[in-house]
Order: C-alpha cells, then structure tokens, then sequence
C-alpha cells in the first residue's frame, strides 16, 4: 500500500451527501446528433461523459500501469521529480496557499515534450517509456478535445467553427496534464467523515478531460445546490466546462464545481488533461453569442486570470473579480 508523507491537517466532511447521480449527460461520440446534445449539456451541468471516443484503450492502460507503478515506488524515488514548481511530483499540497488534499501527484505542462522536463530527472530505465506514453496518451486526448470545442462551436453555430479549439490546438496553448493519485484512507483518519481528496472548485481553463480508474471519488455541484457523486467509468471520459468556456460563452456554460473525496479502501487515479488557450489570448464573451445582451465578464487575458487563479484559494469564484456588476 502507497503511504502518503508527512500528515498534514486535511478536511473532513461529516455530512456529505454521497447521493449517486445517474443523471450525467452521455455523449456518444459517433452519432449524428452529438452537437446540438453537446451544447444542450454544457448550460445544464458544464460537465458530460463520452463514449465511442478515439482515445485507444491501450493507452490509457498503458499509462495507467505506469503511473500506478510510479505511485507505488519509494517515496525519495517520487520526490526526484518534486517538489512542484509548479511542475514535478507533489504530495497533498495543493496551490501556494497551504491548502492541502488526502492525494499525491505529477504535475506537468504539455507545452514542452515530457522528456524535457523536470520530471525526466527519476531515474530507471522505465521513465523514458513513462514519459513517451504520456506523450501519446496527451495527443490522444488534446485531439478529442479540440473535436468536442469544434462540435460545441458548430452547435452553437459560431463562425469560424476552430474558434474554440484554435486556442488549444496554438502551439503556444497552456495546457497542462496531471496524475492524481488518491490512497485508500484508513478507518482512523476517516474520523467517521469524508476525508477531502481534492477540494471543491472550479477548473479555470477551456475544458477538461477526465479519466480515472472504477473508484469513486468524484463529486459534482448541482444547480440545486446538492453535492453529488458522479459513478466511475474507466472507459470513458468526463469532460469538464471551464471558467475561460464559461466566460467566451457569456456565461450560457456554466464551469462545473467539482470535489474528491477519498475512498476507504480503494485507491483511485486519474488523469487530467486541462486545455489552456496561449498566456497572451483575450478572453471575453463572443459577440455572435451575446445576441443583444450586455457581457457579463470584463475581458481578460489568460495570464491576467490564471496570475489571479494561482493567488486565489481553492474553493474561490475566481470569476467573481472579472464579473460585471449590472447597472441598476
Ligand atoms: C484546479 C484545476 C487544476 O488541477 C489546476 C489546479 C491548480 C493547482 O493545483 O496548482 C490550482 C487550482 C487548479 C485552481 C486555483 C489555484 C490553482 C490550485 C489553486 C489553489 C492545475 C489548475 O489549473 O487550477
């Protein structure tokens, strides 16, 4: 079993309502009508499940394996590739503001090749087929992506139909991937709560791709104001609506809160891949969308925001410092 370092004080939740959500917006990918479900499941939730999509299986298991097997190694092994600044190997911590999650992780930028990285100083033989594999599963999933925002502009009838995914598909796109890590939580640290893996908040970027092993974990935020939990699918994936979508769209996306909570006995991984636009874009609300409205959102560039989200606390409206106040 995989032991985390060092305790550090970590959220409880007693009274999570772990209610299963048989309601998730399902995807098939490869039907005809997947546009205008698409844009039908991003106002609802900001968040969907996707099948027949075009990621291999192999690759995902593939990663999967490798990243279990990174998991299980020495704790000093792991730490070679840490501490996160922001990149590398981390342990709990999350952000800069000594927030802290019942998990461990890789944090890495797509933006450079995975061998050229901070994390290419563990050694072992095995890291290059790591960092390879990692490489190939992250095409994989930036392509499906980039189909998901050219489907989302389509349905939407956004000209031209590239304006959503042109900004992770640049060259000098944002994007970054992690590999969270959630140890099963012993009886005693569970103090008869819910141990926070991950705590609750929104993703700032376009969108998220999300696959995790069949362990439960992840929570999402209804409109109703009621946690819950979402069912594991190790062979889909789960997208996520982020706060950049959000505001392109005038807020008729929403960016889906969403949580982890630890599981008693199993462990869970997933894997993230997070679509960024390049530092320099603007982001502001399209004006074929806005159909007569006033924009909600002041206009920003992706540095500006993601400068305020990495100062921000987890838990945050990190949009509510970019939202307009209506006139009276
Ligand atoms: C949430 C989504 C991604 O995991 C992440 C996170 C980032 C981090 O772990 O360093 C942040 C968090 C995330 C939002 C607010 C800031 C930044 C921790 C934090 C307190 C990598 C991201 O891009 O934003």
């Amino acid at each position: 079993m995989v032991v985390l370092s060092k305790p550090a004080v970590i959220e409880h939740l007693s009274l999570v309502n772990n209610t299963l959500f048989h309601g998730v917006p399902l995807i098939d990918l490869s039907k005809p009508n997947v546009n205008s479900l698409l844009v039908k499941a991003c106002p609802e939730f900001g968040f969907f499940k996707v099948i027949n999509h075009s990621v291999p299986i192999e690759s995902i298991t593939k990663l999967e394996s490798l990243a279990i097997q990174f998991f299980s190694s020495p704790l000093p092994e792991k730490e070679k590739a840490g501490p996160p600044d922001p990149f590398g190997y981390g342990n709990k911590k999350i952000g800069s503001n000594g927030y802290v999650g019942w998990f461990e992780y890789i944090f890495l930028t797509t933006n450079t090749d995975f061998n050229n990285q901070k994390f290419a100083s563990i050694s072992g033989e095995s890291q290059e087929t790591f960092h390879c594999t990692m490489n190939d599963y992250v095409s994989f999933v930036k392509k499906m992506a980039c189909e998901i925002l050219e489907m989302l502009a389509e349905g939407l009838k956004i000209q031209p139909r590239n304006t959503f995914n042109k900004l992770v598909m640049n060259e000098e796109s944002d994007s970054v991937f992690r590999l969270n890590h959630y140890p099963p939580c012993l009886d005693d640290q569970f103090k008869g709560g819910n141990l926070i893996g991950f705590g609750e908040h929104t993703d700032p970027q376009i969108i998220s791709v999300l696959r995790s092993n069949n362990t439960f974990g992840l929570q999402i935020l209804l409109k109703d104001g009621n946690w819950v939990s979402i069912p594991p699918d190790q062979t889909s994936f789960f997208i996520n609506v982020g706060d950049s979508l959000q505001v392109m769209t005038n807020g008729m996306f929403k960016s889906v809160r969403h949580r982890v909570v630890a599981n008693k006995s199993k462990s869970r991984l997933s894997m993230i891949y997070f679509g960024g636009p390049p530092l320099c874009k603007k982001i502001a609300p399209l004006p074929s969308l806005m159909k007569g409205e006033d924009s909600l959102y002041q206009e920003f560039t992706w540095l500006e925001y993601k400068k305020s989200a990495y100062r921000s606390r987890l838990a945050e409206n990190r949009l509510g410092e970019f939202e307009k106040i209506a006139a009276s």
